[in-house]
């Protein structure tokens, strides 16, 4: 078992400038099953989402919109509430930047950085990408053909030259490198941490933190005509999610948080402003920033432009909200960038669930149900193969702790499908139907052994596949305290004569519509 030790993890808060897609709907995801296994695994979870109100990107937006960034914030952040319920995210807390709580706490992050000496005014004059909503060093830029200068993310900037406050960040670069030496798995995956590394050991300039061009923002104390730079009050949202500045809150206790999981894209910001910031406030910095991969179209990236944006509303009708949340979590390892296509998504859903789990679990369901009256049969002497399958089983939940020590989620789900494969090969090279009528006692201990080895199957896919783990649980007749990783194992093996509901598909394959009119017609 895990420790009982707290648990605080946290998705980036998304620019409610639009709907949500499915790169937001892949990190919800993500997260929450690495949330939902802690929890099973028996520590108390904390786990924030929310959305990022403020910033210039904001500002524009509403604008070519005609409404007021606040009218366009209300407008989309309930979709990023709505988006998280339809996806069975299992959040304890959203929080909106433009929250008075979070207020509060931006300007007392200030006023440490300022008691600290860390902050000063000064005159920007650089690059600035509203779509990133960052500044860039010259050398850092492309340029395209027609002259236009690109950050590294592929985005345009502009010249801006305003008075603004900085940030004393040239002054944490030694703090920050002893940080990730001492922490050698502070940034994951570990690839990423090599970019950051070197960014931070070419040298680090202060950073501008304060804007006067726009007002959409949090004030910065004793100077109202400054707002503060979007990312100060956005990564700030960490710590007043669990209550900063109170520190008698009780959810302070959940700080510093265990992980922070972003898209590689804003990892600078978590992995270097952020620990920055937090140091020169005298308060912990983050455990761990795990940095996702982005998730392309067919290979392309997605954008609004081309067309090819995948609403995650339209995926979960197409295709079941535990079939779409396994896909994303199977597919590519943690941390890489993968590509979605429908065909990919069918075939994870038809091998993966409807073949390999589905009717493993179905087949030897039904023969309970039909041959064992409805009970889970009394297991005779085993053989040297029952032993080996559910040794197998026992051995998985081993696996799945040590991948999800560094939210290795594929993984994870690999040793869970190892052993679903392995006992698809017991059953089949054990024939239970065969021995109906030469050994039905052999028979009811090969059916034993394998809705046992279902039954904690069933229990460690629960972080990825909420709802239809538990309906296969409810098959299997185990209540609700009957589902925590605690049962895994010897321990909580299945109780013979114990009576099981009637048997239920609990993974359809996908038929496509053309299919079902061909079968209809
Ligand atoms: O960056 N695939 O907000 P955001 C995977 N407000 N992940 C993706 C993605 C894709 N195609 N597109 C975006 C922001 N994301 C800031 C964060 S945190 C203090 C402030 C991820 O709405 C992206 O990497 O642009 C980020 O982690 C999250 O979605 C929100 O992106």
């Amino acid at each position: 078992m895990g420790s009982a030790t707290p648990f605080y993890i946290t998705t980036a808060i998304s620019y409610p400038n639009g709907a949500p897609h499915i790169g937001h709907a892949y990190e919800a995801i993500a997260t929450d099953a690495i949330a939902r296994f802690e929890r099973l695994d028996g520590r108390p979870v904390y786990f924030l989402t929310g959305t990022d109100e403020h910033g210039i990107k904001m500002v524009q937006t509403a604008r070519n919109q005609n409404m007021t960034p606040a009218e366009l914030a209300d407008r989309n952040t309930p979709l990023f509430r709505a988006m998280a319920e339809a996806l069975n995210i299992s959040n304890d807390d959203f929080i909106r930047t433009r929250e008075e709580r979070h207020h509060r706490a931006s300007q007392e992050m200030w006023r440490r950085l300022e008691a600290n000496g860390d902050i000063y005014l000064g005159r920007y004059a650089g690059w600035y990408s509203v779509r990133d909503e960052a500044y860039y060093d010259e050398g850092e830029l492309s340029v395209t053909e027609d002259g236009t200068k690109l950050s590294p993310q592929g985005t345009p900037v502009e010249w801006v030259e305003e008075e603004t406050f900085f940030f004393r960040l040239s002054a944490y670069q030694d703090r920050l490198l002893a940080y990730y030496e001492a922490n050698p798995e502070f940034i994951l995956p570990l690839e990423r941490r090599n970019e950051v590394l070197s960014f931070v050991k070419g040298g680090l300039r202060d950073l501008s933190i304060s804007r006067t061009t726009f007002n959409w923002g949090v004030p910065v104390p004793g100077h109202p005509e400054h707002v503060m730079y979007v990312w100060v009050d956005a990564l700030t949202n960490y710590i007043t999610g669990v209550g900063f500045p109170d520190e008698a809150d009780p959810k302070w206790k959940f700080w510093p948080a265990n992980v922070h999981v972003i898209g590689k894209d804003i990892l600078r910001f978590h992995a270097v402003y952020w620990p920055a910031f937090l140091m020169s406030a005298g308060v912990e910095p983050p455990r761990r920033v795990f940095a996702h991969g982005m998730v392309l179209n067919k290979g392309e990236k997605m954008s609004k432009s081309v067309g090819n944006v995948a609403d995650p509303h339209d995926l979960v009708s197409t295709f079941g909200l535990d079939q779409l949340r396994y896909f994303l979590l199977r597919e590519v390892a943690f941390g890489q960038d993968g590509s979605y296509s429908e065909e990919a998504i069918i075939n994870r859903t038809n091998a993966d669930l409807a073949n390999d789990l589905g009717n493993l679990a179905q087949r030897s369901l039904s023969m309970i149900a039909k041959n064992c009256e409805g009970r889970v049969p009394t297991p005779g002497a085993l053989t040297e193969e029952d032993r080996a399958i559910l040794s197998v089983a026992d051995g998985m939940y081993a696996k799945a702790r040590e991948a999800m020590e560094l939210q290795g989620l594929k993984k994870y789900l690999d040793a869970v499908w190892a052993v679903v494969a392995e006992a698809n090969r017991y059953f089949a090279s054990q024939e239970p139907w065969a021995k109906k009528k030469s050994d039905f006692a052999r028979m009811e201990t090969i059916l034993y052994v394998t809705v046992e080895v279902v039954r904690q199957v069933a229990i460690l896919a629960q972080p990825a596949m909420p709802e239809s783990c538990a309906k296969l649980l409810d098959q299997l007749g185990l209540g609700e305290d009957q589902r925590s990783f605690s049962q895994l194992g010897e321990s909580g093996r299945l109780a013979s004569g114990l009576s099981l509901p009637p048997p239920a598909g609990v993974f359809p394959r996908y038929v496509s519509p053309e299919e079902q009119a061909k079968r209809e017609g």
